[in-house]
């Protein structure tokens, strides 16, 4: 079956007689000694029984090899591109070139684990040059375990980039990318430059100076000096990220000269390194000042063989033709596009499990790479990259859902239709400061909506009560299971959370069905809505707990919403026969957040126990002269302490904040920043009650600041 194959083959012609053949059980191995050996190592690896004198002949071999001269022609001209051949007494797997036959020999594996092999013809090859990942996130970075394990699921599924960027890694980003890695750091990465070698991925490490760059040659030299030890390591392929800084570091004449420099002093002077790659600090549309000429300097100054990464119209964007056609012509090259998808860096308390969509087909000739920024849950990772596999090896032809679901088989066989059932209810990221979302409960949708509209709909009820206990069994066999350890250990909190609703949804459509029998029923049902509540409440204060975005969130975009409106339907209605006081608010947040900065206007406000933090950012945050950010509680509130952090030292007093009881009168509250130090905080009045409090740049002029931290303690 042609559609199994992974990524989906451009050609596949199966033979006129139908035939099928027996995976052979020993084979003669026609080849030329060195040509291929991470295709031969593969090779062996399947079909271990090589043997001098059988019958069934497997010729493997790239373009120019004796071994496959009679196939020249037919091979694809593409990079790594390849063509198979499978008749009754042999099997020929011939590459453009080595990376092309191990390809051959990938399709082969999957054709074997189907069974017999039909004869058939196949011509394949990517449409876009370089496919992959970078990890290039926020948080703790994979483990080397973790890597390992990409790295061969990278080569299984034809990706060849692998781009080595998490700024999480201190000899990665400032101050220590001037610093060699210790030794145990310096081992691990060559054994992942092995690994990589094995599975035919590029392996490129990324250095991300910007933040202190000194525009000095002993900077300049420090960098080169990395980038040798790199080498000398094993790294053949090198990047250097720019994003997400501020100051001297971001001229683009500076970036571009030291940049060059590199490229001809370094890459060009090695002749076994590929080109160069950057990543520019407006690296998407949304923050790019066109006239201002950052993109234009980098598009005139840039030697061509650099490549310029892009994440598209805005931060988390989805690529399609507009998207390139406004790019390429100001870098005057094409776009090497990093996709902020699955990277969860800034809506930590979800888990991303949908299908992977939103990409267009069609241009696969504007783009000169596309790579997927993942989570920091690098086994669910997998399940969208397996996607991003797929798009950018056939973008024509790729099918999101039949991705997403081969995805699924492919990582947990045995339980792929539990896991299926999870992820479906997994994947939206919530309310977040880059207005993201991706759709979640697609199957469940119409019957959610008539239960919005209708409670009683007896069809919606129960099928969503059917659905909800689905969910609780899928969360339950998961949980127990031990096929793939690394995926269920990283999905337990959601896996936990994703039980307490499955439980939840039931009780509350129990509810329903409950609310015109015995009272009793009704009450039992209740309570128990009411402590599975509790429960999920819990799990988000207790699991998960990083300071960014803490907690665990399930079926947020529609299931749990719609649960909960049932909830106070059902139990105003009940209060409302029967003269009780039952509490009929299943979720409560009293703090909004209202901001005329750009970046920061849907940033999430939440309380958690004593405090109520504003949902930080990772990126540089351009604060406009006069706006502002305000907090706002519905019932007057005595706080205790304001924290907050800018990321910058002496910025203080570029701001006021302001508080006030009703909205009318406002009272200005004096700021204090230690010298050197990012933290600020302010001096609340903690004998009077507030509704709003307000920070404003009143410095007369645009001010660029992070925002790591906003914290209000409240009085107990
Ligand atoms: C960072 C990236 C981060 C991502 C999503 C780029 C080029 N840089 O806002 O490290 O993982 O967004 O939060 C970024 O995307 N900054």
């Amino acid at each position: 079956d042609a559609s199994l194959l992974q990524p989906k083959v451009q050609e596949f012609e199966l033979s006129q007689n139908e035939k099928t053949v027996a995976v052979p059980s020993s084979y003669q191995l026609v080849l030329t000694e060195g040509s291929c050996p991470h295709a031969a190592e593969a090779l062996k690896q399947l079909l271990p029984n090589k043997q001098e004198k059988t019958e069934f002949k497997i010729i493997l071999g790239k373009k120019g090899d004796k071994a496959v001269k009679k196939y020249a022609k037919k091979i694809p001209s593409h990079k790594e591109g390849y063509y198979i051949e499978v008749d009754d007494h042999c099997i020929v797997i011939a590459g453009a070139d080595a990376r092309g036959a191990f390809y051959g020999v990938q399709t082969l594996a999957q054709m074997v684990r189907q069974g017999d092999l039909s004869l058939c013809t196949i011509e394949d090859y990517p449409d876009i040059a370089f496919r992959g990942v970078v990890e290039g996130f926020y948080g703790t970075p994979w483990s080397h375990e973790a890597r390992m394990r990409q790295l061969a699921f990278y080569g299984r599924n034809k990706m060849n980039t692998y781009i080595y960027g998490p700024k999480d890694d201190p000899y990665h980003s400032s101050p220590n990318w001037r610093k060699p890695y210790p030794e145990k750091e310096a081992a691990q990465i060559h054994a992942l430059i092995e690994q990589a070698a094995r599975n035919e991925v590029n392996f490129v490490w990324a250095i991300h100076p910007g933040k202190d760059i000194k525009w000095t040659e002993a900077d300049r030299d420090a960098l080169i000096q990395k980038f040798e030890a790199m080498y000398q390591l094993g790294v053949r392929s090198f990047a250097v990220f720019f994003d997400d800084i501020s100051g001297d570091g971001t001229d683009p004449v500076r970036q571009a000269e030291l940049l060059n420099y590199i490229d001809t002093h370094f890459i060009q002077q090695k002749h076994d390194v590929t080109p160069l790659v950057m990543c520019p600090t407006e690296y998407n549309k949304s923050w790019s000042d066109v006239k201002g000429g950052y993109l234009t300097t980098l598009g005139k100054m840039l030697n061509p063989s650099i490549q310029i990464m892009w994440t598209g119209d805005r931060v988390i964007a989805c690529i399609d033709k507009p998207t390139l056609d406004w790019i390429n012509p100001l870098i005057q090259r094409k776009a090497y596009i990093w996709w902020n998808f699955p990277v969860n860096d800034y809506v930590r308390d979800h888990l991303l499990l949908g299908p992977v969509y939103g990409n267009a087909k069609g241009i696969q000739d504007e783009m000169s790479g596309f790579v997927s920024n993942p989570m920091e849950h690098a086994e669910s990772s997998k399940i969208s990259l397996y996607s991003v596999a797929d798009y950018t090896w056939n973008l024509d032809t790729y099918d999101s859902i039949q991705s997403w679901k081969h995805a699924i088989q492919d990582l947990l066989p045995q339980k792929a239709a539990y896991l299926e059932t999870f992820a479906t209810h997994c994947s939206d990221l919530g309310t977040n400061g880059h207005g993201f979302r991706r759709d979640e409960s697609v199957p469940l949708q119409p019957m959610l909506k008539v239960l919005a509209q209708d409670m009683n709909a007896s069809e919606a009820v129960d099928s969503v009560l059917r659905e909800c206990m689905r969910l609780e069994t899928a969360c339950d066999v998961l949980l127990a299971d031990n096929e793939n350890p690394a995926l269920i250990h990283e999905m337990r909190p959601w896996l936990k959370q994703g039980k307490l609703l499955g439980e939840y949804g039931q009780c509350v459509l129990q509810m329903v069905k409950a609310l015109n029998g015995k009272d009793a029923a009704f009450m039992t049902y209740y309570d128990r809505a009411r402590a599975l509540q509790t429960l999920m409440y819990e799990l988000d204060m207790t699991e998960n707990q990083n300071p960014y975005q803490p907690g665990v969130k399930v079926g947020s975009l529609i299931l749990l919403p719609t649960l909960n409106q049932v909830y106070t339907q059902v139990t105003s209605t009940y209060n409302a026969q029967h003269k009780t006081h039952l509490e009929t608010k299943a979720e409560y947040n009293p703090y909004t957040l209202t901001s005329d900065v750009p970046q920061l206007k849907t940033q999430v406000v939440r309380a958690r126990h004593q405090y109520v933090n504003v949902s930080p950012s990772n990126e540089v945050i351009k604060w406009p002269a006069g706006a502002m950010l305000q907090i706002a509680v519905d019932q007057p509130v005595r706080f205790e302490a304001l924290t907050m952090d800018l990321g910058t030292p002496r910025v203080a007093s570029q701001f006021t904040l302001e508080v006030s009881s009703e909205g009318q009168e406002w009272k200005s509250v004096s700021l204090s920043q230690a010298a050197e130090k990012t933290e600020i905080t302010a001096s609340i009045p903690t004998d009077t009650s507030l509704k709003f409090i307000r920070l404003t740049n009143k410095s007369g002029q645009e001010t660029q600041v992070y925002f790591k931290k906003f914290t209000l303690k409240v009085q107990k």
